[in-house]
Formats: C-alpha cells, structure tokens, sequence
C-alpha cells in the first residue's frame, strides 16, 4: 500500500491540509490531528502506531460481519473483472441487484417485495421521501403530503435527510428546510416519562404526539411518518414496545403511510433481519444501508411495501428519480455475499438467543451499578449508557457532553473504540461478537468509568 511510504506525522499533515472530514471542527482537528486507521481484522481495528483497539461501533455501525472477510473482496475482485460498471437506467439491468432484489424479498417482512438502490442512508431517505409524495400525487392526493418525523432523529445529511432528521445544531446550518415536515416529541423515557409513569403507558403518550400532529394538520394533509425503530446517532434511544404498535394503529387510522428508517437497525442488529420484525409492524417502506454490505461497499436500498408499488405499476408514469449508482453490480455482488455470510454462521439467531441477551446482562450486571451510570439499556447488539453526576436525580455533568467524551477518550486509550453522543455513551458492535468479546468490551468500558471518575472528580 501506497501509504505506507507515509509517516503518520505526513499523513496527518497532508489529511490537515486537504481533507475535509464530516462533522467535524477542522480548526480542532487541525490542533489535534487526525487518528490514522490503517487496517482491521475480526473485532479489531488497528491504528498507525499498531494500537491494537475493539472496534464497539463496527466502524460506524455497519461492519456487521466484522473485518478482514476475504469472501466479500472476492466477491468484489471477481464482479469488477466481469462488469464493473452499467446503469439500470433505460429498462436495463445487470445480474447481481436483480439476484439482491430477490434475496432482500426474502428476507423482508412479507408485504414488501421491491428495491430501490442507492449509495447511503441519506440517499435511500431522498428516494423514500420522493417516494411516498409521489405516491400520493399517483392517488390524486397531491396536497397530502407532509411528512411527521421526530425531535433528535437522524435520517441522514443530505437536504432531505436533514429536513426529515431532527438535530437542531443540522437544521440551523440547513439555510431552509425541505419543506412540510415537522418534528414531535421521541420515545425517550429516561429523561421524558412522567414521574411514576409506566415504560407502557409512556410509550403510548410518545405515539398520541403523532396523532396530535395528525389532527392539528389534518388527516388530508398528511402523507406519511417516519422513524427510526430504535433511535441510533441520537443516542440508542429504545422505545417501549408500546410505542410502534400504537404508531402503525395511528397510521392506519389516518391513512398516512409508515417510513421505517433501518439504516442502523437492518440486518440482524436487533435479533431479527428488520427491526420491523422485532417489533410486530408492517412498515410501507425500510430504508436500509450500511450493514447491508457490512460496510465493504457503499450501498442502501430503499424496500418498498406492496402498496406503493402496487399504484406505481397501476397508474404508470415516469417516477423522474434515480442515481448513476442505483443497483451498482459491485455494491451489489458485495452485498449478496455478505447476507450469506450471515445466513451461514446464523449471526441474526445467535444475537436474539445468545449474545444480544448476554449483552444485556453484561451491562446490567457489570456496568449499571457504576456511580457515573444513570441507565444502561440494549437491545439486541445495540447498548446505551448514560452519564450522570447523580444517579438519583439524573443530574448531568456541566458542560453537557463533556463527561461522555472523557469516558469515550479513555475507552479508546484503553482500546475499546465507543462513541459519545451527547450524555450518553454508545455501543453498535459487529454481530459476529461472542460471549468473550463482550467480557473484554466491559471489563475495557469499566476501566474507562473508573478512570474519568477520578479525571472528574478532579475537576
Ligand atoms: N438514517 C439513519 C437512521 C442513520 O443512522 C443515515 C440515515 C444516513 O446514512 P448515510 O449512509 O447517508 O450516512 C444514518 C447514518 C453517528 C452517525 O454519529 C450515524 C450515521 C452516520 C454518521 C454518523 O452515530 N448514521
């Protein structure tokens, strides 16, 4: 490899002088640096300097398989030889998005049997946006078409994905939103149940503030919901299992269309292929990226419930929508290799009946009782824990943020890669995990506690 010719203090500094990074301060980065990652195997991720660290995010939660799979570079190698390259614009198609087509049917729950492909998350959400709007003009209900997402989702960084998301820092740089979307309260019982409020009934307040956003628009107005089943980069926030139920009854109700976005959730994480699954709902359309190719290529694909299609076919007429990369045979080639892989080593069985529970166990068990940690809460092989300065009263550390980040940078110093979103720490590991990996995980992730314990103390 070319870089190796590099010093790291070299890479750095060309990285300082002509890489612009996502969400980033580049005058902090500029002061501190960038961190080289210069390869990965299995569960670990290793940097310039050979630190050896357990990657607890699985890369940016789609390394699902876990590094170092030659079968996916195979896979690749031999698709790019073959046909590297051709739209499926223009009624074209290539082999391997036509064979991912039929496997994601599959595999998705049973009233969703076509694919829209993009190269992202945010991608795929532009096309489901467009989608469900389109859909409703096809029904000759143009002026039903907003949209109801929530405060702190993510559905990505492009206009749309902003728009649609809910981070307040995202939309005051956004100049103008897409517009017609609006944004109500999240399932977040930890710091927005009622004193002595049940996780249930907490869970159905959180979904009457969809239907109150229904109502307050009318019913005639309104063209779909969007959510993530588990709330991802604003902080695994799990929703009791009142809550999406109660969502699609509401839908139904109204007539709006339901957008799952599992972008993080899809695949296995949660215990099941889809989310949706683990929840018991019928969503109209899942965005799904990232561990779709465990993150080997880039690739999403938007899967699109039966009765969008069924009025799109019916009702004809050019959907004027699409991208140079939409079913990119290698992406796809990729993918189809990486969804066997999970089939063969029966990774999505292995995180609902063993490690997903023992996870949760672990968390309870080992990091829960920590005088920083307020909660911890996982499902399947996705965790969170809060950092509190008082257990009791929820009290948080000044500045918000701040004792997360310490907790994260010890983690890493100690490798264990984590990531700190506002007050609450995160875990999104690979599915391919074991028992022995998440006893390393914790007993790395306690060290990291008792260390910015004493570091705040201090302060
Ligand atoms: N929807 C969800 C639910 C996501 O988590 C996207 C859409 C957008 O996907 P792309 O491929 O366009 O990035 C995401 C992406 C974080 C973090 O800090 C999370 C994401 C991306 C970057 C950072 O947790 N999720």
């Amino acid at each position: 490899m070319t870089y190796q010719n590099y010093s790291l203090k070299q890479l750095q500094q060309i990285d300082a002088a002509h890489h612009l990074h996502p969400f980033t301060d580049h005058k902090e980065l500029r002061a501190a640096g960038s961190r080289i990652i210069t390869h990965a195997n299995g569960a670990f991720i290793y940097d310039s300097e050979g630190t050896e660290i357990l990657d607890g995010m699985a890369g940016l939660w789609c390394v699902n398989i876990g590094y170092g799979r030659d079968e996916l570079a195979e896979a690749a190698y031999a698709q790019m030889k073959e046909l590297p390259y051709y739209n499926s614009f223009f009624k074209t198609s290539t082999p391997t998005p036509v064979l991912l087509s039929k496997k994601l049917a599959e595999i998705a729950p049973k009233h969703i049997n076509q694919v829209f492909y993009g190269s992202s998350g945010s991608e795929a959400n532009d096309t489901a946006l467009r989608l469900v709007r389109h859909y409703w003009v096809l029904e000759g209900k143009p002026e039903k078409n907003r949209i109801i997402s929530r405060k702190m989702a993510y559905h990505g960084s492009t206009v749309a994905g902003t728009s649609l998301g809910g981070m307040d820092a995202m939309h005051k740089q956004l100049g103008g939103a897409v517009p017609n979307i609006v944004h109500v309260m999240m399932p977040y019982a930890y710091e927005l149940a009622l004193p002595g409020e049940s996780d249930h009934d907490f869970g159905l307040r959180a979904a009457k503030a969809v239907e109150d956003a229904i109502l307050e628009a009318g019913a005639d107005k309104v063209a779909a919901f969007i959510g993530e089943p588990v709330m991802g980069a604003g902080g695994v926030k799990i929703p009791p299992m009142s809550y999406w139920p109660e969502v699609q009854r509401i839908c139904r109700k109204y007539d709006v269309l339901l957008m799952l976005d599992e972008v993080i959730t899809g695949y296995g994480r949660t215990g099941e292929w889809f989310a949706a699954q683990t929840f018991g709902i019928e969503p109209d359309t899942i965005t799904t990226a990232k561990a779709l190719t465990s993150g080997y290529q880039p690739l999403s694909a938007l899967l699109v419930g039966d009765r969008i299609t069924s009025t799109l076919v019916e009702k004809g007429g050019e959907f004027n929508h699409g991208y140079t990369y939409s079913g990119h045979p290698v992406a796809c080639a990729v993918a189809l290799k990486n969804l066997e892989i999970i089939e063969r080593e029966g990774m999505v069985d292995r995180v609902r009946n063993d490690t997903g529970p023992y996870f949760a166990k672990a968390l309870q068990e080992r990091i829960a009782g920590h005088d920083l940690v307020g909660e911890v809460r996982s499902i399947g092989l996705m965790g969170a824990i809060e950092i509190v300065k008082d257990k009791a009263t929820k009290e948080r550390f000044l500045p918000s943020g701040s004792a997360a980040v310490t907790v994260r940078d010890h983690a890493i110093a100690n490798g264990m890669m984590l990531r700190a979103t506002g007050d609450t720490m995160i875990l999104s590991p690979p599915l391919m995990w074991t028992r022995d990996t998440i006893d390393m995980a914790c007993e790395r992730i306690g060290k990291a506690l008792d260390l910015a314990q004493a570091d705040l103390r201090k302060r």
